[in-house]
């Protein structure tokens, strides 16, 4: 074939808009520290107001208990300095253990952490702790995100903390026997206005199944798969342990999208649509786009997840030419 990872990277590049997250998470890394957990904390609890995330189960706390219990164990500057330590990347045992779990456990983490601190068992944001302009900047940015949006924020500050010896940032490698996010509902049938592609139909269908071997199955070998704000992740092998770690539970629902051959036999196709955590179930709405690239055999060697930047882009799919 005549394309690369990188000319997949643009198609359809056209019809992007500019995401307000990563400036969002650039207006938050240059906090301090102790203005970081306060970010978090009043974001947190803002949010909380309107959405909840599902309480973690037992299974996927447990692999946090250790941690946990050696916190509950601390004085309450011990337990400040800890959660100091993680967000400012300072090598401790702690942060290291922190940074080896996958992504949902430290979600699963933090979760419990919060429910301590309301309860007064870890230490709260520091009583005499005043709220600085910079803060006051970022929560303003956030509280003008849509959910989907502001829960990404959340997320991918939470990812970056802690201390890792060897760049790593993924974390999807370490989930393999995870616990998985038990389905409520089954997937509904699926039918998306403008596509007709077996392996795209067939990718939506497997991922609301969390059947991911019947989705990496859709792929080329040299496949990729490239997450909201990340690099592709390439080959069957890396994104079967990514999609098992990560997209577990999801709900997925695409609603339209087009599609169009190339001279060579190859199609793109964009749709848009939307997707549901398990972590927030129906009450978040992820407006997202999916930019495909399918060989002349219809097998699947790309496909961008893009968090979009304004539910108005979910009707933005004009043709490229
Ligand atoms: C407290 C104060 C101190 C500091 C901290 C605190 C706690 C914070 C907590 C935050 C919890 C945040 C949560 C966020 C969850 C976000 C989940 C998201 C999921 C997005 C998934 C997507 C999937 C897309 C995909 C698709 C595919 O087709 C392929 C696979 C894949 C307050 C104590 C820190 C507790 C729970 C945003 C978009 C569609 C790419 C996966």
């Amino acid at each position: 074939m005549s394309f690369s990872i990188e000319s997949a990277q643009k198609i359809f590049s056209g019809t992007q808009v500019p995401s307000p997250i990563p400036a969002t998470i650039a207006l938050f890394d240059q906090l301090s520290v102790d203005d970081k957990l306060a970010l978090l904390w009043f974001a947190y609890t803002e949010l909380g107001r309107s959405i909840t995330p599902a309480a973690p189960g037992a299974a996927r706390l447990q692999l946090a208990e250790g941690l946990l219990n050696q916190i509950k164990q601390m004085s309450n500057d011990e337990q400040t300095q800890l959660m100091r330590d993680l967000a400012a990347y300072v090598d401790t045992p702690i942060s290291r253990s922190y940074a080896n779990f996958s992504v949902n456990t430290k979600l699963a983490f933090w979760f419990e952490l919060g429910e301590l601190m309301k309860k007064g068992i870890v230490a709260p944001i520091p009583p005499g702790y005043q709220i600085t302009q910079g803060v006051k900047v970022v929560l303003e940015a956030i509280q003008k995100l849509d959910p989907g949006q502001q829960i990404t924020v959340l997320r991918n500050t939470v990812i970056n903390m802690g201390f890792e010896p060897e760049v790593n940032s993924s974390g999807y490698a370490k989930a393999a026997k995870e616990p998985m996010f038990p389905r409520t509902q089954p997937a509904p049938q699926l039918t998306v206005e403008g596509i007709t592609e077996p392996a795209v139909l067939s990718y939506f269908e497997a991922l609301n199944a969390d059947n991911f071997d019947a989705a990496i199955a859709l792929f080329t070998p040299d496949g990729a798969v490239q997450p909201p704000f990340q690099k592709p992740i390439v080959g069957r092998e890396s994104i079967a342990a990514y999609m098992r770690a990560e997209a577990q539970g999801l709900n997925i629902m695409p609603e339209q999208g087009i599609s169009e051959s190339l001279p060579d036999g190859s199609k793109q196709l964009k749709i848009t649509g939307k997707v549901q955590t398990p972590w927030f179930g129906v009450q978040v709405g992820m407006n997202i786009a999916w930019r495909f690239l399918l060989n002349p055999e219809g097998k699947i060697f790309f496909v961008a997840i893009d968090m979009l930047a304004s539910p108005q882009e979910l009707m933005n799919l004009r043709p490229t030419k």
